[in-house]
């Protein structure tokens, strides 16, 4: 998950920042997965893959800390603080050095699941999380968020299915059902306040349908990135994240 430096004279062309948002197990995963096959092995794109909370050394740690609860008493605003320094660490150390340096960034969750969360789900007043946003991401805006929409009975359904298999429901995944109804609400509520920046994608569908929309979504908002990279784009770098 680190950005290399450009090669001296390589041509540089404009990165671009995908986000994927949603609630549990809405699929952002695993469509960022195959959006960044598709972006590599199909149009020659430099991709680097990441997520938050996380990213960074830093903001891993921040991340494990948020993700056990250990958070959680001191309430929803505290948790919004914490998820900022780590997003402040991660646009700092990753995100921002690939994007100067031409790559497209697919992030996993990004500045929308504070909104959601924190905000929508979690309470905190969002006038105020806006000033925080502000001052953590400034002007480093995604160019396209994937909104992953899924009843939150179906997403909790999958995220069951996980724990059955051995995995321990975390932090957020643990709350009820009402806190994940008003998390879809938040999430719809941005993408209907920001529609030139949000794609609603419809996450009850097969991955293979959820896969061809975010195809899809991606052509009409940034055409020309689905395209074969011209060669000047593709020299002196190698490709993984
Ligand atoms: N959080 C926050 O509160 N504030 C913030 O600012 C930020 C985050 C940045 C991060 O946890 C937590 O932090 C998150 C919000 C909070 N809450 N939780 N929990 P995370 O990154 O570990 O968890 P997540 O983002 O929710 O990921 P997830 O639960 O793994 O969901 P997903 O990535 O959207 O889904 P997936 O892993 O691709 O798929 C989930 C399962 O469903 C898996 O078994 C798949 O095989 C299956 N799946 C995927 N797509 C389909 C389709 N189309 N049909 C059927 N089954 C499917």
């Amino acid at each position: 998950m680190t950005a290399r430096p450009a090669p001296p004279g390589a041509a540089s062309p404009p990165g671009r920042f995908i986000t994927f948002e949603g609630g549990e197990g809405a699929g952002k995963s695993t469509q960022l997965g195959r959006l960044a096959r598709t972006l590599r092995e199909t149009a020659g794109r430099h991709v680097v893959t990441t997520r938050e909370p996380g990213g960074t050394e830093r903001a891993e740690a921040i991340r494990a800390a948020l993700l056990s609860g250990v958070a959680k008493p001191y309430g929803p605003f505290a948790e919004a603080l914490l998820f900022a320094a780590a997003r402040i660490d991660h646009l700092d150390r990753l995100i921002r050095p690939a994007l100067r340096n031409g790559e497209i960034v697919l992030c996993d969750r990004f500045a929308d699941s504070t909104r959601a969360y924190q905000g929508a789900a979690g309470g905190v007043e969002a006038g105020t999380l806006l000033a925080l946003e502000r001052v953590a991401v400034g002007s480093t805006r995604p160019d396209l968020t994937l909104i992953l929409d899924l009843p939150p009975e179906a997403g909790l359904a999958r995220a069951r299915a996980r724990a059955a298999a051995g995995e321990a429901p975390d932090r957020f995944e643990a709350e009820a059902l009402a806190f994940h109804t008003r998390l879809r609400e938040g999430f719809l509520a941005i993408a209907a306040a920001e529609p030139e920046r949000c794609a609603v994608i419809d996450g009850a569908q097969s991955p293979e349908a959820v896969e061809a929309a975010i195809r899809a979504a991606v052509s009409a908002r940034l055409p020309g990135l689905l395209l074969e990279a011209p060669a000047s784009a593709r020299e002196g770098r190698d490709d993984a994240a």
